[in-house]
């Protein structure tokens, strides 16, 4: 398949052997609903692969991004805990279990909560910026951000075409949950593109806000983004999210909305911004931009966060054509799969094909396909500097299914959490995974 000079590639989280459901995130319906659930940290992964080989069968290129260092026993230390890793175990149990599941969390999966990313053609400098995202908004994501940046420093390490920023201020005023409220549009991707900032906060007009669920992106976040990136501020455009999105469980705006090139997929409910966005979008686009919208009679902001339509990954093949990269859960629903089909169907936009994929394990948690990646346009030279121990092929792709199948565990329960030879063989796992991936000293316990 011949490689275009410019193409978006996807680096998914690799699901870490300690994935459990600890119903850690206020807002996220799914999450929350399985508290307490059995996981399965091996059959998630092993879904996780699949997704990641389904991509690179369309012939599209696709990475791996390392989980993170759980659990986290170096923090129940910092916060006071002492003794053995047993004793530290249960007693951070004692003093609140979500202290103990928020060190184990392998939230780190969900890639688009990585960083957010400017691709060259946008920034004044022509290279690639990326901000790791503080995701301060709930304690397990907060602990994620050192490792983040040592990853992606490690993976695009070329100072002549890569710059990893440090993430934002850890606090509230700059809450940032990364390309999760972010969409980029182009013409296509190798052009300048239009980079549309998403957030629930603005604390100089905090009237719009949402009622029963906490709102995690800052609108301050998007504009430091903006700034740092060196974005030109006529192609930057903010919009805020529904509060009544938020409130029905939208907790990032890719449950609601996503987009690619000039196709912009959306639930009429998921901004508070007036229509003028679409204009503010299409003005510098250079081409019409081509606005799916979903209207409440299609289906509800429920179905919308049921079937996680919005969390499908939209990709140009390699023929120019679009696919959509859908959960299962989206067959699941009528009025989602009789939408799909519809659009499918539809002239008026380049999508024409979709693939369903299972990614129930990271779905219980509230991932969804779009989720699990974080996605990065690159040159053919910017590819080339990448990291390349980190870009999937058939070997390494195999290489991962066994080494998966081999050492992850079938199942987690809560009462697992407080199980010392879980946690050092957790890490034990990820010792081999730095081997395979050749990102040696990667870990805290590496260094
Ligand atoms: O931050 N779930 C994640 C899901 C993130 C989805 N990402 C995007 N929409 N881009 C979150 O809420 C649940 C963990 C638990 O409950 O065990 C969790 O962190």
């Amino acid at each position: 398949m011949p490689q275009s000079e410019y193409q978006e590639v996807n680096f998914d989280g690799l699901i870490g052997p300690t994935h459990n459901y600890a119903g850690l995130s206020a807002g996220n319906i799914a999450s929350l609903s399985n508290a307490g659930g059995i996981s399965k940290p091996k059959a998630a992964a092993l879904q996780g692969l699949s997704k990641m080989k389904a991509l690179m069968d369309l012939g599209l290129t696709q990475a791996v991004i390392p989980p993170q260092q759980r659990p986290d026993l170096s923090f129940l230390r910092k916060i006071g805990f002492e003794g053995s890793d047993a004793h530290l175990l249960a007693q951070a149990r004692d003093a609140d279990p979500t202290i103990l599941a928020a060190v184990w969390s392998a939230s780190s999966m969900w890639a688009a909560n990585a960083a957010t990313v400017s691709p060259s053609p946008d920034t004044a400098d022509n290279k690639v910026h990326m901000t790791p995202a503080n995701l301060v908004s709930n304690l397990h994501r907060s602990i994620e951000h050192p490792t983040t940046t040592r990853a992606l420093r490690m993976i695009f390490k070329d100072p002549s075409h890569f710059v990893v920023h440090d993430p934002l201020p850890d606090q509230a005023r700059f809450a940032d949950e990364g390309a999760a409220n972010h969409v980029r549009f182009a013409a296509s991707h190798d052009q300048p593109g239009i980079e549309l900032f998403v957030y629930g906060v603005d604390i100089h007009d905090p009237s719009n806000s949402a009622r029963n669920y906490p709102s995690r992106q800052t609108r301050a976040a998007c504009e430091a983004i903006a700034r740092t990136h060196k974005l030109d501020q006529s192609k930057v455009v903010y919009a805020r999210q529904h509060p009544d999105a938020i409130d029905a469980g939208v907790f990032h705006n890719d449950v609601i909305a996503t987009g690619n090139e000039s196709v912009f997929l959306y639930h009429e409910q998921a901004f508070a911004t007036s229509r003028s966005m679409l204009t503010d979008l299409a003005t510098p686009l250079g081409k019409p931009l081509i606005a799916i919208e979903a209207h409440d009679t299609d289906f509800s902001l429920e179905d919308a966060v049921t079937s996680y339509l919005f969390n499908s990954q939209i990709v140009t093949l390699p023929d120019g054509s679009m696919s959509l990269i859908a959960p299962l859960e989206t067959t699941e629903n009528p009025r989602v799969a009789k939408f799909i089909e519809s659009m499918l169907a539809d002239d008026s936009n380049p999508i024409n094909t979709a693939h369903y994929l299972d990614v129930r394990e990271s779905m219980r948690n509230g991932g969804g396909p779009a989720c699990l990646r974080l996605r990065v346009p690159l040159s053919s030279t910017e590819l080339a500097a990448v990291h390349q121990g980190v870009i999937l092929n058939d070997d390494l792709h195999a290489k991962l299914v066994e080494f998966v199948t081999r050492t992850y565990p079938d199942e987690i329960t809560q009462s697992d959490l407080l199980d010392p030879s879980l946690a050092s063989s957790c890490i034990q796992t990820l010792d081999e995974l730095t081997q395979i991936l050749d990102l040696p000293g990667l870990y805290p316990f590496q260094q």
